[in-house]
């Protein structure tokens, strides 16, 4: 909307800067605070703005678009309890490196400082947790705040970015030039780099890949295998990055996440070299800084990470190579090297755990079906390029102890592990994939923190599938519950709606089961749905999880 000669509106000019740096969707909830914000979308149809139920969701949903797509995702909420609302986005955002813009309305600007309705101070808000925070009094300067805050949530280690927009702002007249996005250094490696790194493995008859990061992604699929197979080495995927390698290829080594039998960690431990490529290095991902061990490995450590500041802060690291991962697998890749043959059978070992630990035994508890063998059934039945969704729970554990990945799959699971991302993830992926089999497994725990998005779901036309165990538990806490206060039970137990009356409810389908021999029935019709489905399995409580049962955690098992 023109406002005078030379100058745009300020909401116009902040839509004009999104459009330059690429963004075609922002998630939203709507709020009396960007009001010239919204009405400026108005004039963007290019953009497509969703709005969701609930500020995480919609935080959860610019999450899961960034994840898909590389680039930042954006999200825009009302000051105060908007933003509260939203912040776990931002935390999560922190945590699994993507990058986020979250845009909050701000109170007008004679009222900052006065404790105005809804006011908060954003930088002290978010100070902890987003890599930059900026608050845009003066209209002319948004171009360069929106420039810096998206280079700086893609740079390096990616992460959130917010920015708070006073809504008298908005309105103002300004003649500001867009800025186009700024570069994003991506360093390369070179080739005394790859020597070095070539030096160190030929030393080494047990090299064991932690594969994280950009390594794990799409792009970075092909070259980690490559490298794998021009050197031999053993591949161990980091937490929730599964679907970065085929996990039946023979250098396939097993994954590090949650509850990884001691003798699976021990086994992977002794490697004597650990090449360790776009991965952070997480207490998960480390086994609880054991693999490699903190401050010093037991072994030479080789860290490559696009972030300098993410090598040798916690581990004593051999060669550190500030560099772009897949530049670097590629590099690897293609360099000449004599076979070590003590590393066939180094990797033959490894693989032969990581199958057997993958392998899914059905059991038959008697209060409820096996979450594992409705895993087992999608698993075997889903598309191969199917989207995997996981809430965080430990129904999760059986989908990532025994889905078949493939780097055609694509896992979006929160490394930062919060409850309520498997809805509106799976929004916004069914959204940017639709041509794609979405499948989330959710709990009943999470299912009702952001399931109202659900609505969104058959608002926007997203086909979800949606599987929730329903095992009438915060089954998680329980399992810790048992272990360190045996039937002390406190807080967790949980009494829920027919979910699938519930999904109806919404005008998505609904399926249910609570015996064994429904499952193949159910798996298939859930397949076969074309909008929106959820399929509830009435979940047997006895078996808490993919790697112990109630009578064992109570038996100090
Ligand atoms: C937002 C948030 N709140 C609390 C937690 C702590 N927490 C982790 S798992 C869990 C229980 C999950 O229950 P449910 O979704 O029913 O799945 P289940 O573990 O029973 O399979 C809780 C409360 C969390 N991770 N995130």
């Amino acid at each position: 909307m023109a406002t005078g000669s030379n100058t745009l509106r300020a909401a116009d000019v902040m839509v004009e800067c999104l459009r330059a740096h690429g963004v075609e969707r922002i998630f939203c909830v709507p709020g009396e605070s960007y009001l010239a914000l919204l009405d400026a979308l108005h004039d963007a149809p290019d953009i497509d703005l969703v709005a969701a139920r609930h500020e995480g969701g919609a935080g959860f949903m610019a999450l899961a678009d960034a994840k898909i797509t590389g680039r930042a995702g954006v999200c825009a909420v009302s000051r105060g309890p908007g933003a509260t609302n939203a912040s776990i986005a931002v935390h999560v955002a922190e945590q699994d490196a993507v990058p986020l813009v979250l845009l909050i309305g701000q109170v007008g600007r004679a009222d900052r400082g006065r404790g105005a309705f809804q006011e908060i101070d954003y930088g002290v808000m978010f100070g902890d947790i987003a890599k930059g925070v900026w608050e845009v009094s003066d209209a002319a300067q948004l171009p360069e705040v929106v420039a810096r805050a998206f280079h700086l949530a893609l740079s390096e280690t990616p992460g959130p970015c917010v920015i708070a927009l006073p809504e008298d702002m908005l309105t103002d007249a300004v003649a500001a030039e867009v800025i186009a996005p700024l570069p994003l250094a991506q360093a390369a490696p070179s080739a005394g780099d790859i020597d070095a790194v070539v030096a160190l493995l030929a030393e080494s008859e047990r090299p064991l890949v932690i594969a994280g990061g950009r390594a794990t992604e799409p792009a970075g699929r092909a070259a980690l295998q490559a490298a794998a197979e021009a050197h031999g080495l053993a591949v161990a995927l980091a937490f929730k990055r599964q679907d970065g390698f085929a996990n039946d290829h023979p250098n396939f080594a097993g994954y590090l996440g949650f509850k990884i039998p001691p003798a699976q960690v021990d086994a992977m431990a002794a490697a004597d070299l650990i090449l360790a490529v776009g991965a952070r290095l997480n207490d998960t991902t480390t086994q609880g800084y054991r693999l490699p061990r903190a401050p010093e490995p037991e072994q030479p450590l080789i860290h490559v990470h696009p972030d300098p500041d993410q090598i040798g802060t916690v581990f004593q690291t051999t060669l550190g190579l500030a560099v772009d991962p897949v530049a670097f697998l590629e590099a690897l890749a293609v360099r000449r090297h004599e076979p070590v043959p003590a590393r066939k059978a180094w990797c033959a070992a490894l693989n032969e755990r990581a199958r057997a630990l993958a392998a899914y035994t059905p059991t038959q508890p008697s209060d409820g079906v096996d979450f594992g063998a409705v895993v087992d059934a999608f698993g075997r039945r889903a598309a191969a390029d199917a989207v995997v969704i996981t809430d965080a729970g430990n129904f999760g554990s059986w989908v990532h102890r025994h889905w078949p990945w493939q780097p055609g799959n694509l896992l979006l699971g929160l490394v930062g592990g919060a409850m309520g991302f498997g809805v509106p993830g799976a929004v916004a992926a069914a959204l940017r994939m639709p041509g794609r089999q979405v499948l989330s497994f959710i709990g009943d725990g999470g299912m009702l923190m952001t399931g109202g998005e659900l609505a969104t779901a058959v608002q926007t036309g997203a086909a979800l599938k949606l599987i929730v165990s329903n095992n009438r538990s915060y089954g998680t806490i329980r399992l810790y519950q048992e272990r360190d206060y045996p039937r002390r039970i406190s807080g967790t137990d949980l009494a829920n709606p027919d979910f699938a009356a519930w999904a109806q409810s919404f005008g998505a389908e609904g399926i249910a089961i609570a015996r064994e021999d429904e499952i193949e029935d159910a798996v298939e019709r859930t397949l076969a749905a074309e909008g929106s489905v959820v399929l509830e399995v009435r979940s047997s409580l006895e078996a808490i999880s993919a790697y112990t049962t109630l009578e064992k955690l109570r038996g100090g098992r």
